[in-house]
């Protein structure tokens, strides 16, 4: 069976995505999600005008020859326009994989560890009370584990935190909105916090909490120690993680757990982390690390380690990814736990899909191959939608992480 074509879909039903469709000689189709939060095109271009031709004409069953294709024949390695679209097209040939054999992606990965997945959602509100408030209504829902963030007072906006309770989407712009950031207000207002959300909830709530990069590492280290009684399931992104080394500093100070790594694209950009047991759960993604082939070869790594996953999984990785990533953590035995930002009824109309979420949990369904399909209409539809993150400046105008 060989790639008979292979098309780019560029769509913003609610937010942008893009999504790579490979169909084979005998009609088989499989989705991958190629989208880079705020530069999709870089990454619609490198597969239309770089990648799609290479395949044609290429046997869909070789997804790891494939890979390797791509990523070494490339001769420049790695970064998040290459690996978002090495992904894109490793997805769609498992998917096509799991179609021709009949089978659900994940039992092709060594079938289901476990029944369905953990998942998290993020709650967010400008203040205590308002946090607390979306607290409960998650818990309503019945997650069990949630992510709290909180605006911090004096600040006028802060990352992660918005009016819309549900569906946030944080590239609201398609010029960067500006935030302001205090790493001394923020420090001292998120303790107490976190402290008031676990009092409400008892001991039974995961808590959660994103720091976006944000802290020095021993400004990461003394918050990570305040915490300690809190008892988070983890404390995420506390330092920017280009020096891995960074982590050690952090981990010398505190025994709160630690995850990190969304913004990872490769093996290499954790392998010091796993194997040194700097860090407790990896945030690497589907889409953003290379496909499920990568990605499963790093948990692999970190299962030697005790280092557990915890993929990104917010809404700018598209029903396709979610799937797959459902897929993947379903067969995984070192799995921690799915973060699970909804979508909105425009994305989820778009790529029509079988997982569905239940008590807490998300369960990816037993349809051939990834049980997503994606409605081309959504183009015109919903035409492409410029819009960036927002940018972070200390209150002096430099700029700051997020
Ligand atoms: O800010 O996916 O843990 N989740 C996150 C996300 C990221 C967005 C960036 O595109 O930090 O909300
Ligand atoms: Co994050």
């Amino acid at each position: 069976m060989r790639i008979a074509d292979a098309q780019v879909f560029v769509c913003s039903p609610g937010r942008n995505f893009v999504t790579l469709k490979l169909t084979t000689d005998e009609g088989l189709t499989g989705l991958g999600d190629a989208t880079l939060n705020g530069r999709e095109l870089a990454v619609a271009s490198y597969l239309s005008d770089h990648v799609c031709p290479l395949l044609i004409g290429r046997e869909a069953e070789r997804i790891e020859d494939t890979w390797q294709y791509l990523y070494k024949g490339a001769y420049w390695r790695r970064g998040p326009v290459t690996m978002a679209a090495i992904a894109a097209v490793d997805v769609a040939l498992w998917d096509i994989k799991g179609k021709a054999a009949g089978m659900p992606v994940y039992d092709l990965l060594g079938g289901a560890v476990r029944d369905r997945v953990l998942v998290y959602g993020h709650a967010n509100g400008r203040d205590v009370r308002a946090l607390l408030d979306a607290v409960a209504m998650y818990r309503d829902q019945g997650y069990e584990a949630i992510r709290v963030q909180a605006g911090v007072p004096g600040l006028a906006s802060t990352y992660g935190v918005s009016a819309d309770r549900m569906f946030y989407e944080p590239a609201d712009a398609a010029r960067p909105t500006e935030n302001e950031w205090s790493t001394e207000r923020y420090l001292a207002s998120t303790p107490p916090v976190l402290e008031a959300v676990r009092e409400a909830v008892g001991p039974d709530v995961h808590l959660l909490h994103d720091v976006h990069h944000r802290l020095t590492p021993i400004e990461a280290a003394a918050l990570g120690k305040r915490l300690e009684e809190v008892r988070l399931f983890w404390l995420e992104d506390p330092v920017p993680a280009e020096l891995q080394d960074s982590l050690r500093i952090v981990r010398q100070h505190t025994v709160t757990p630690l995850a990190i790594g969304e913004v990872f694209n490769s093996i290499w950009d954790c392998e010091q982390l796993i194997r040194e047991q700097l860090i407790d759960y990896i945030r690497t993604s589907v889409s953003h690390t290379g496909g499920i082939s990568h990605l499963r070869k790093l948990y692999a790594l970190a299962e030697v380690y005790n280092v557990r996953s915890g993929a990104h999984g917010a809404t700018d990785l598209s029903p396709v990814s979610l799937a797959a990533a459902l897929h993947l953590d379903i067969a995984t035995s070192n799995f921690g736990i799915q973060e699970y930002m909804r979508h909105t009824a425009e994305t989820d109309a778009a790529f029509p899909h079988e997982y569905r979420f239940e008590d807490g949990h998300l369960i990816p369904g037993s349809a051939p191959g990834l049980g997503v399909e994606f409605d081309e209409g959504s183009v015109e539809r919903h035409p492409y939608n410029p819009a960036y993150l927002p940018v972070n400046r200390r209150r002096d105008g430099t700029m700051h992480s997020w």
